[in-house]
This record gives C-alpha cells, structure tokens and sequence, in this order.
C-alpha cells in the first residue's frame, strides 16, 4: 500500500513502472517484520547469505558481480541543459538525449521482479536540515542498505506532505552490464538515474548521488554546502567538545578519523572522541552566525580491509550487528567474514570475494589479485552500533564546526599538517587538493590526481562555481567562519613504510588544530600557510623523534615548486571562469617559494 497520497510522488511512480513494468510493487516502511521479511527472500535466492547469528546477529553477506565493486566514474554524468553548468570535471550529457538512452537501456526491466519503492530522509526526519527522497530500485540489497544508510519509512512521507520538494531516485539493475552502466545526475529535475550496476555508491541512491552530487547543487542555489567530509567531536577534560569537519578522498580515512581512540596518555587525561559523521556533511549558517553540520546517513559504508581492532576498534564494533558485508571473504568454519588487515589468522577454510575458494598459500600482501576480500570491500553497518556515536547525532539543527580540515595521500609533498592564512587561501588549498588515487573508484590506484575539496567525483554542477560558492560562503561567515587546516597522514620514507603512526596517533594533530583555533598553539608562518613548531605536537609514548617529526614538517623548494608547476596546469582546466581570488592565491604562493 502506498504510504503517501502526495500526487507528484504517486505519478511518478506510475510513470516508471509503465516503463520497467515490474510484477508488483512494495512500499518499504522499514518495519522489522519487512526487513525480515526480504533478508529471507534474498538468502533463498543466494543474493544474500545469513553469516552466524551468534557471533553476528542480524548480519549478512553479499557478492557483488566481479564487474560490479566501485563507483564508475567514467559512467557517471551530471546532465544539465547547459553543458556549461556541469564544467570542466564531470561527464555532461543533454537532459533528453540521456534520458532517452536510459529508459531505453531500463524498459521492461523489472518484468518478473518487485519494484521496491523507499521513502526515505537524509538527515534527522523533521530536521529543518534534512531532505526527502524515493529510490525505487528492483534489488533488495539495496532496500536492505537504504534501511542502514538512512531513514526509511511513512514518517518520511508524513513530514514531506503534499510537498514536490522530494529528489527522485531510480535504480534498475537490468543485467549489470558493464557497457550499459550509467549513475546520471539530473540536477535541475532533482533526479538521479542509475542502470546496470548493484554495487554501493553506485546504488545507494542516497549517498553521493543524492547527498552530494544533487545536493552540492542544491545547496550552491540555496546557499548551503554539501560536503564529503567526516564530522569528528573532540571533548577536553574540562567537558567541552568542539567538532571538526574533515574531507579526504575516497579511501583516506574519514571513517578511521571520525571513530579515533585517543592514544592512552590522552584518554587518561579525559579527553574523548565523538563521532557524527564518516562520510558526508550538509552545513548552513546558524543563527548565531557559526556553520552547522548534520551528517545526513544514519549508517557506516566503510572500507572493510585495514579495519581492525587496534586500527578503528569502534567501526569493527559497528558491524557486530545488523550489518551487510560487501564482496568480503567468507569463512566457512565459522560462518563469518574476514578480509586483509582484520587480524593475521589467515582463513584456511574460506571462499574469498568471488565466490571461490581461497588458497591461503598463494596470498601476496603486494598483489591484490589474490586478495580474499576485495580492496574496496565493504561493511554498511547501523550507525547506532558505533561505541562513540555522538549523542548530537540526531539534533536537528547540527553542530557547530571550529575547523575544516583537508588532507589526502601524498608520499612526498603536503606536510602532516599546516594551517591557512585565512578562508580565502583556505579554499585555494583545498581546490588544490591532490591525492594518490584508491580502489574505491575503478581505475588505476596509486596515480596522484587534483581532487578539489575530495569532491572531483561528486560536484553536482560546475566546480568553479563551486569554487567561488565557498568564497561566498566565507564571506557570509566572516569572523565566525571555521579555520581552514590541511593533513597529511601518508608522507613515507625510502623504502615506502608510512613515517607518521596514524590513526588513533592524530589525535595529537587534531589537538594542535584545536589549540590554533583557540589561539593557544603557536606556528611558524611559511610560504604555504602556518606549520606547527615541532615541539607543539605532543610526541608522549611515541616511537617517533623529534627530527623525523621535523623532516614531515619541511617545507622542500623544489618539491613545492613542481607543485606550483602542477597547480598551475590544474587551474588552466577551469579557463577565465576560475575565481580570480584564486589565481591571485597561486600567484602568491610562486612568489613566497621563489624567496625560500
Ligand atoms: P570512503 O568510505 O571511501 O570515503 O573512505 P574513507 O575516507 O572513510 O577511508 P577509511 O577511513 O575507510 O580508510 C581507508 C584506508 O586508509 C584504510 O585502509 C585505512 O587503514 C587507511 N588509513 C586510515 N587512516 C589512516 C592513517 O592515519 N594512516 C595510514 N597510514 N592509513 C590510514
Ligand atoms: C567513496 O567512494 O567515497 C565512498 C564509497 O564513500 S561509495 O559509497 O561507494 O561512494
Ligand atoms: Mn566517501
């Protein structure tokens, strides 16, 4: 039964299922009895297997089609009428033409299946914050995700009323073709269109193609700001907690940032750590005149390879219950899941990622391919399992952010961390953002690529505009505006080994980028912003000298020059519609390297 009378919604529902003509159709209203209802219909029919209950109530696993592990970036359009409004970084088709080619790829595909129709929110429903959308979809892993990742069900469609303020999401699986793959963007019609996949960001319609690429449009027109950025609660020993926004690349550490364990001589001093978010941030101004985030998931889509306990205890404890693992390795003599970095116990009775037997002798740490899980397996798990789940979770009107941190890889480059001189050279760093690139996307890993803010697969609309929305939006803020940091956890040493410990160690970074927002910390002003003194970063029980420490703090001439040189080839993609205060940024930096 349809949970809602609101007209626009039921036409298009209408709509497309004279197009895909489905069998039936159901609304999910999240119930639990639904919920078990489908895991039982997709364990009969193998989509999904039941792993132990004892171990891992309520937990499942899937495998995904070996074609089908990672977004597709080179399938993934933004069609506006104006190629022009896309820009320079996103695939642009025409509106009609595309939708032409996807109804035709999508006609008649769910003859023999269900239409699942999810009414669901992004953000705390009745948030002033929060948005409604409808995903219909003809695969039940993703109504199984959907119910994790966000707020299913009638109170969705109760607050949204008669309202045509909703974004429309329609996924159809067809025959996971990988030359018919398509995750288009229809920014200016609220719609998102995605065919032949079944696999996480591609599918999960509320996640980057709703919760950033739609709504980073959204909110450029009604200025706010969509995010790919973790939200992180700090709190001192004195009680207060201050939240920091952060944005990396797919696959560099929002999850393991957002869900720190403090090192030990820090938690016995009384601080701790909250988590509000591991993906993505919607900000607006407050009323005070501070930014405010809400994280807009109610759920973890993490990478599973690298989570363990000592690496990210709190997200591992997350996927104890009521969890869907993704394209993991499933160990037989158990009835559980394992894959790369969990622990050293290599399975001996296991069936890796594919679907075949695992032959533990011929794994190689250094080849992938023979990886029981894949390196962008996947753990969806109820953000309500997390161990430090911020008790602002679910506030309406969000949390107010002291600092905006960017970072990515870079083995040689951006040092651990530095501060910017002020908003403006704070959004020049982060459109100049770059990083090694990850298994999180198809296509080579390892390469360095210019990821503007960590958006470059999710702007919704032309990145220069982009670019000068965030110069607007610092403006707007004025003094109240969050400081802008840069990290870096990846710098290595000769023979490649990370030389910062990482992980719950940032902790002590985090703590100097406080302390700056405070006015507590001192820093050295350098030609690319301010970097800490060596010795205000607490180094206590660390297998770290001082000078090492150091030798990532160095800001290299030449290295900074060849990166003057790259940025200068970056900007050339974004023409005269590139923000002048930006040119004039990169101007200044050349200058301040020349004089090193
Ligand atoms: P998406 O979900 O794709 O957006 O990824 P994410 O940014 O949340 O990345 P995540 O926290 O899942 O980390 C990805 C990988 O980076 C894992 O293999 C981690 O082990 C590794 N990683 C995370 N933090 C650190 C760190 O501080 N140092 C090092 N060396 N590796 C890290
Ligand atoms: C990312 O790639 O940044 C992710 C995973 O968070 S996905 O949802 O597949 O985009
Ligand atoms: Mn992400």
């Amino acid at each position: 039964m349809a949970l809602t009378t609101n007209k626009s919604i039921l036409d298009w529902i209408d709509e497309k299922a004279e197009l895909v003509k489905p069998d039936k159709i159901i609304w999910i209203d999240g119930s639990k009895e639904q919920i078990e209802a489908l895991r039982a219909e997709a364990c009969e029919t193998g989509e999904m297997i039941k792993l132990n209950q004892e171990l891992l109530p309520d937990c499942y696993l899937h495998r995904t089609k070996p074609n089908d592990v990672a977004r597709v970036e080179d399938r993934t359009f933004i069609c506006t009428r104006k190629e022009e409004d896309a820009g320079p970084t996103n695939h642009w088709c025409d509106p009609q033409e595309m939708y032409k080619r996807l109804y035709d790829i999508a006609r008649d595909s769910y003859k023999g299946r269900t239409m699942y129709v999810i009414p669901y929110s992004m953000g705390p429903i009745g948030s002033p914050l929060a948005k409604a959308g409808i995903e219909i979809t003809d695969s039940i892993y993703v109504v199984l995700n959907m119910c994790i990742m966000t707020r299913v069900g009638k109170a969705v469609m109760d607050v949204l009323g008669d309202s045509n303020d909703w974004v429309r999401g329609f996924h159809a699986k067809c025959d996971v073709d990988k030359e018919k793959r398509y995750i288009c963007q229809f920014p200016e019609d609220n719609t998102i269109i995605s065919v032949n996949s079944a696999y996480g960001g591609n599918v999960l319609l509320g996640k980057k193609c709703f919760a950033l690429r739609i709504a980073s449009y959204q909110g450029w027109k009604e200025g706010w700001m969509a995010e790919h950025m973790l939200i992180v609660g700090i709190e001192n020993p004195q009680g207060e907690v201050k939240y920091i926004a952060a944005a990396f690349p797919s696959a560099c550490g929002k999850t393991n940032l957002a869900m720190l364990i403090p090192p030990k001589y820090l938690r016995d001093k009384g601080y701790k750590v909250w988590t509000v978010g591991d993906d993505i941030a919607w900000m607006r101004i407050g009323e005070d005149g501070r930014l405010y985030a809400i994280n807009p998931e109610n759920g973890f889509f993490g990478v599973a390879p690298g989570t363990n306990e000592k690496s990210n205890f709190n997200a591992l404890a997350s996927t104890k219950k009521g969890a869907i693992f993704t394209n993991v390795c499933h160990k037989l003599d158990d009835n559980t899941v394992w894959w790369e970095g969990l622990n050293k116990d290599l399975p001996t009775d296991a069936i890796d990622w594919k679907g075949e037997r695992w032959d533990p002798s011929k794994f190689n740490k250094a080849d992938k391919s023979t990886c029981a899980a894949h390196p962008n397996s996947r753990f969806t798990a109820p953000a309500e399992n997390c161990p430090c789940l911020s008790s602002e979770f679910n506030s309406t009107t969000g949390v107010p952010i002291s600092a905006i941190v960017f970072g990515g890889r870079r083995a040689k480059c951006a040092p651990l961390v530095y501060q910017s001189r002020d908003w403006e050279n704070g959004v020049f760093i982060g459109s100049t953002m770059a990083s090694e690139t990850t298994a999180a996307a198809a296509g080579a890993v390892g390469v360095v690529r210019r990821d503007p803010m960590a958006m470059l697969p999710f702007c919704g609309y032309n990145m220069s505009y982009y670019f000068r929305h965030w110069l607007e939006m610092g403006k707007r803020l004025g003094d109240k505006a969050p400081k802008i940091f840069n990290v870096n956890w990846f710098r290595t040493d000769d023979e490649g080994n990370f030389i910062w410990p990482g992980f719950g160690d940032n902790m002590r970074v985090l703590n100097w980028i406080i302390d700056r927002c405070e006015g507590k910390a001192d820093a050295v002003e350098t030609a690319i912003g301010y970097v800490p003194k060596a010795e205000d970063i607490d180094l206590t029980d660390l297998d770290l000298d001082i000078d090492t420490l150091r030798s990532i703090l160095k800001i290299d001439k030449a290295t900074w020059e060849k990166e003057a040189a790259e940025i200068e080839e970056h900007y050339k993609k974004f023409g005269d519609k590139l923000p002048e205060e930006l040119r004039a940024q990169l101007d200044k930096l050349e200058a301040n390297i020349a004089k090193l």
